[in-house]
């Protein structure tokens, strides 16, 4: 397995002096010890994978040296404008790395959403004329590879690609201590059961990517409850809160709730300014924030930093309730927004961190949309 520590120092050695990237899970440890190990002003979690393609290339600009960007192939399709259209030889023609974790690789078992993505990660790369390696857990392969990629981007003088094979990478040497911030807070799996007690049953529920769907789901079947209503979005991070947008808006009829996360909240932030200026008066927008990318790792967001309910009331949101923190005051506040002519913003604080045993759904994305199309358009 490659060590963490050992290929960022090839990559520095070779000429790269900064990182930024969305944390993905088969870089887990890669992440973690780059968010250790660099200061600051050396390493940035940007909002989305575009966003790292851009600040590389203002730092490219400003250092002349050559910035990494890492990221999951799920974020691929966020970093093809910027690649094509800014660094790419023929436009700026900026130098830099990306460390992409190749979820859905061929021959290896991955979720639905990752399987076609993965299976035309290496196409899309060649049709965008990036030069690619893979990086399997060989060390001296990936020692090469790294000095490799710095060399071509430099030679090339625009992005080149390693992609990292599943259980590429060993254990981080460094790790950050995890922010107590979220300490004494609800866990977000009784946030989710605060929140769906609170639902009656006619209302529409979408949910994010990663472990809130997993945790919603699992809830459902638990307390055997109908789950034709909640369309759980797997994939397309930070896109389930337009999802529900495009649902609240032909169905004025008909409420609908967003279960969102903070990472993904932040991941396309200008779509909060289209929900709060619509007219989407069933909609309820609940951010279950954690503070950190917890699907993946648990790598920090800013979603503590910054106020998601002042982002929410400057974005015209007419109802904007929380940070609400205790079961309670969930169930109160998300009956009283239903009831309320929205679209309305419900920020919810919790505690970062999963069960390990959380399962998956059991329906393909397919199922899933079948049941949830049939119960939603029979209303
Ligand atoms: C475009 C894109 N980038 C990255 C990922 C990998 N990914 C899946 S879930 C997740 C973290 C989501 O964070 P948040 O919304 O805060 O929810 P949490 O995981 O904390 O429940 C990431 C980075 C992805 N699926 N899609």
């Amino acid at each position: 397995m490659i060590s963490p520590k050992a290929f960022y120092e090839t990559l520095t050695e070779a000429g790269v002096n900064f990182a930024v990237g969305v944390p993905d899970s088969l870089l887990k440890e890669f992440c973690a010890y780059v968010d250790a190990a660099l200061p600051r002003d050396r390493h940035l979690i940007s909002a989305n994978e575009g966003s790292a393609v851009a600040i590389a290339t203002g730092v490219q600009l400003a250092t002349g040296g050559v910035p990494l960007v890492y990221l999951q192939n799920s974020g691929l399709g966020n970093t093809i404008n910027p690649l094509l259209s800014l660094a790419d030889p023929e436009v700026y023609s900026v130098p830099m790395v990306l460390l992409i974790g190749w979820r859905g690789k061929p021959g290896v078992k991955d979720e639905p959403q990752h399987v076609k993505q993965g299976r035309v990660t290496t196409a899309m790369l060649e049709a965008m004329e990036i030069p690619w390696r893979a990086l399997d857990g060989e060390p001296e392969a990936a020692d090469e590879n790294g000095r490799w990629a710095v060399a071509e981007a430099r030679r090339l003088g625009g992005p080149v690609v390693l992609l990292a094979r599943k259980g590429a990478f060993g254990t981080a040497e460094e790790k950050r201590i995890p922010s107590a911030r979220g300490d004494g807070l609800l866990t977000r799996e009784a946030a989710i059961e605060a929140v769906t007690a609170s639902l009656p049953e006619t209302v529409t529920v979408v949910s994010t990517t990663g472990h809130i769907s997993r945790e919603l789901y699992e809830q459902r079947v638990n307390a055997q409850q109908d789950r034709s209503s909640d369309f759980l979005t797997v994939g397309s991070m930070g896109h389930s809160s337009q999802i529900a947008l495009g649902i609240a808006l032909t169905r004025r009829d008909h409420p609908v709730v967003c279960l969102d996360g903070d990472g993904a909240a932040l991941m396309h932030m200008g779509g909060l300014a289209t929900i709060g200026t619509s007219d989407a008066s069933g909609y309820v927008h609940v951010v279950l924030n954690n503070g950190v990318h917890g699907s993946v790792g648990g790598q920090p967001t800013v979603g503590f930093d910054v106020s998601l309910t002042g982002v929410a009331r400057a974005s015209g949101y007419p109802v904007v309730r929380g940070p609400v923190t205790d079961a309670g005051a969930i169930r109160e506040t998300i009956a009283a927004a239903l009831e309320q002519r929205g679209p309305a913003f419900v920020e919810i604080h919790v505690q970062p961190g999963a069960r390990d045993d959380l399962g998956r759904p059991k329906e393909t994305p397919a199922e899933n949309k079948r049941m949830f199309v049939e119960r939603l358009r029979s209303q």
